[in-house]
């Protein structure tokens, strides 16, 4: 870890922005067929952010209608984990029912939205699941019920029991929203976002494990849903620091630059900010240092703004 330390402090911020800039000026590699498709355009969320075709996640197509395997979301990997997260946009009115559809035909058991239905008065994401208890939703084939919430300063947690309507089936859901964390911004401290992250993958190998035999050969489970807006932005910086930290605490070292860039061969423009690859930084020493891969002594003349104003 003091590699990483030395690698930061080496660049300073300027120097994090800078090999940002970089990796930012490759463009994409990969086709986008499905997402500009004329059917489809209606179902993404921002123009200017499409849906990688080789890595998208399709829905079971329905008899008569074009394009209706579509939804703006792909399949990242974790770390060592094939297909860890489905990475997506905030769903829209006209695309929840697909949503839904998707967490159903993937099993998930876990959705992380790292976004607030409204920011600086504009909607970002539809919403989406009942936010009082007891509250219902219906979107297509599925029904969503609230049936508990715990809310603290930085996210909230919902449990909720989606049901589809055409098998009469129900499946437990955990609903993880962080709401701290502004769009094009990071949050404040890593500290909150640590916290989540590692509640987020104890709910996850809870329900894997009390499905019992169901992901035997799988026993992390199947994928988790990561989304906020666009779907690239502060979820790319979720994926990042989860895919860092299991590193970290199998081989202890660190390699973000190399996550980053796999994680955008996946999922196109992940990570949109400076300050948000910045932030992956900061907050992967931060973790060393809660979980005792890094000492305060290490810390020592350790100063990631020094370059700040440099240029
Ligand atoms: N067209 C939008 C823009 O103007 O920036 C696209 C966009 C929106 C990109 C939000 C990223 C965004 O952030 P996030 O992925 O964190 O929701
Ligand atoms: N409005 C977004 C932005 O300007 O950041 C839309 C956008 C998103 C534009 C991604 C370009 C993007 O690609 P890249 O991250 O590769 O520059």
């Amino acid at each position: 870890m003091q590699q990483l330390l030395d690698y930061v402090n080496d660049r300073g911020r300027a120097g994090l922005e800078q090999e940002y800039a970089e990796i930012r000026a490759r463009p994409p590699d990969g086709n986008f067929k499905a997402a500009k498709s004329k059917n489809n355009l209606p179902k993404n969320r921002y123009t200017d952010v499409l849906c990688y075709d080789h890595s998208r996640v399709m829905l079971a197509e329905l008899n008569g209608e074009p394009d209706s395997d579509y939804i703006h979301a792909n399949f990242v990997d974790g770390y060592k984990q094939k297909n860890a997260f489905i990475n997506t946009q905030g769903p829209l009115q006209k695309t929840a029912g697909d949503f839904w559809k998707m967490v159903w035909e993937q099993h998930s058991l876990v959705i992380v939205m790292t976004t607030r239905v409204m920011e600086r008065g504009r909607p970002k994401c539809l919403q989406y699941w009942p936010n009082d208890v007891d509250g219902e939703m219906t979107y297509g084939d599925f029904k969503i019920r609230t049936i508990s919430i715990e809310s603290n300063s930085d996210y909230t947690l919902s449990s909720l029991i989606l049901t589809n309507l055409k098998t009469e089936e129900n499946r437990d859901v955990s609903h993880w929203q962080f709401t701290s964390w502004p769009d094009y911004g990071v949050p404040q401290s890593a500290k909150a976002m640590i916290e989540f992250l590692e509640r987020v993958r104890v709910q996850q190998a809870n329900m894997v494990a009390a499905l019992g035999d169901v992901w035997a050969g799988h026993p992390r489970g199947p994928p988790i849903i990561v989304h906020c807006s666009a779907g690239i932005g502060r979820t790319g910086t979720f994926c990042t620091l989860d895919i860092c930290i299991s590193r970290l605490e199998d081989v202890g070292t660190a390699d973000i630059r190399g996550t980053v860039e796999r994680i955008r061969s996946q999922r196109a423009y992940s990570i949109q900010m400076p300050d948000q690859y910045v932030f992956c930084h900061l907050a992967l020493i931060e973790y060393a240092l809660l979980k005792g891969f890094l000492s305060s002594a290490d810390l020592t003349g350790f100063d990631p703004t020094a370059d700040e104003d440099s240029d």
